[in-house]
């Protein structure tokens, strides 16, 4: 028999079910800004709601929202999108609202969260919000938590945030093909309390990579080991933006890694903490001072680190071959070989033969040799001394006196100053004294 103070009780609770579904109220998609725009766009300062110090996605954007009631709504479109990996390289991919990988979405502790997801793909979706706590149908799984959502179909997702974090999303349906064409994107929610582990630039980018032939510009998504693009963003270097930083600012920056293998990313003239995960924020007690952070796949890794080392600091993957460019994986090892009687030979048959390799292949960086269409060179990018020779997970973290809060701008190179720099000796040489 069901007691007076029973009543009470169901009836609050379906009231409850009732303002945090909000079905009713679901009735007008919101607009699906989109973009083909692949330069890091100005962050999103919060014009309402608690204050907090806005992400910056390098090569990409913030997804703007609408306030309906105390809903925050915001709409994603799954769809075929180009994205330029570097001037040179286009490739055909997946993602969401004109760009891959997709839009930052931003929110605060707390909110309420509604998101509609219209799907533009020959193929059925789903959005899986990777690290989030929320009920087990809002999660994503295809078959497992709800219907896949078929082409053409609009599917909402309402939850609401229950801890501030780093976290992304992704498909979670025909997921090695579609996350193999570039479907993800990062997801960001902030304190509630705008003191909380408060930094005064906060960058965010996502980790992919891509077996895309040369020549072709569609990845090959049954790939496991081999790929030739490792992306930041869907971004290599020299195509990755640099982070400029104020002299003396707290930094963050939030890396996200959906490829096939873990990243130890390294930065230069720093020492940092790693200070958040897709779990949750490490306590001040358990960080310890690191200059690369190992990040698994299927995670994220945000360290925190003030920047009080002026100049231009190389930020990279640690794993050689993941800040190269398109390569071949047979090339032998020709250092120390006198290819040049070789060289004499082939050259009767094939004029235009170029022997490589005998004193390394720093050569490589430097040389504009004629390339397929749509690829890159395995080594590029030029700095103020001369060819940086990497490719892939690579960009430069820049840190200045006197940049203005929000300019995220690049400062040009670094002027180092007078006395500073490595320098030739000029006196004379002779060989050295060895041991007999
Ligand atoms: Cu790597």
């Amino acid at each position: 028999m069901l007691t007076r103070r029973g009543v009470v009780g169901a009836a609050a609770v379906l009231a409850g079910v009732g303002a945090v579904s909000g079905r009713a109220q679901a009735v007008s998609l919101p607009e699906a800004p989109t973009t083909k725009t692949n330069t890091m766009q100005p962050p999103l300062i919060p014009s309402s709601g608690p204050d907090y110090q806005p992400v910056v996605t390098l090569n990409g954007w913030t997804l703007p929202w609408r306030m309906n009631g105390d809903w925050k709504e915001f709409h994603l479109v799954a769809e075929p999108v180009e994205r330029e990996f570097a001037p040179g390289m286009t490739a055909r991919l997946w993602g969401y609202n004109g760009q891959a990988p997709g839009p930052t979405i931003e929110t605060v502790e707390g909110d309420k969260v509604r998101i509609f997801v219209t799907n533009k793909l020959p193929e059925h979706t789903t959005v899986h919000w990777h690290g989030m706590l929320l009920p087990n149908g809002m999660d994503g799984v295809g078959g497992l938590t709800q219907p896949h959502i078929e082409p053409g179909k609009t599917f909402v997702y309402e939850f609401v945030i229950q801890e501030s974090g780093t976290f992304m999303y992704h498909p979670h349906s025909d997921e090695m093909v579609q996350m193999a064409m570039g479907m993800m994107g990062m997801f960001v929610v902030h304190p509630r309390d705008p003191k909380f582990r408060r930094v005064d630039r906060d960058f965010v980018f996502m980790m992919s990579a891509y077996a895309i032939d040369p020549g072709t510009s569609l990845p090959r998504v049954s790939e496991m080991t081999d790929f030739n693009m490792w992306t930041w963003n869907s971004r290599v270097f020299p195509g990755i933006d640099s982070l400029p930083v104020r002299l003396g600012d707290r930094m963050r920056v939030r890396m996200a890694n959906l490829t096939m293998t873990n990243h130890p990313i390294h930065l230069h003239g720093h020492h940092f903490a790693m200070t958040c995960t897709d779990g949750g924020w490490v306590p001040e007690s358990a960080q310890r001072p690191e200059t690369t952070i190992d990040v698994p796949v299927g995670a994220i890794r945000a360290f925190d680190v003030i920047a009080n080392n002026p100049g231009d600091w190389a930020f990279h993957c640690h794993k050689s071959h993941h800040t190269m460019n398109a390569m071949g994986h047979n090339t032998r090892n020709f250092i120390g070989a006198k290819q040049k009687a070789l060289t004499k030979a082939i050259r009767s048959v094939v004029p235009d033969y170029m022997p490589m390799g005998s004193a390394g292949m720093a050569e490589m960086g430097a040389m504009e040799m004629p390339m397929p269409d749509n690829t890159l060179p395995m080594m590029t990018g030029f700095g103020q001394f001369g060819p940086i020779e990497m490719g892939g997970m690579f960009t430069v973290i820049k840190v200045r006196e006197g940049l203005a809060p929000n300019d995220y701008r690049d400062p040009g190179p670094y002027k180092n100053p007078e006395g500073t720099v490595a320098y030739e000796f000029k006196g004379p040489t002779t060989e050295p004294a060895r041991r007999s």
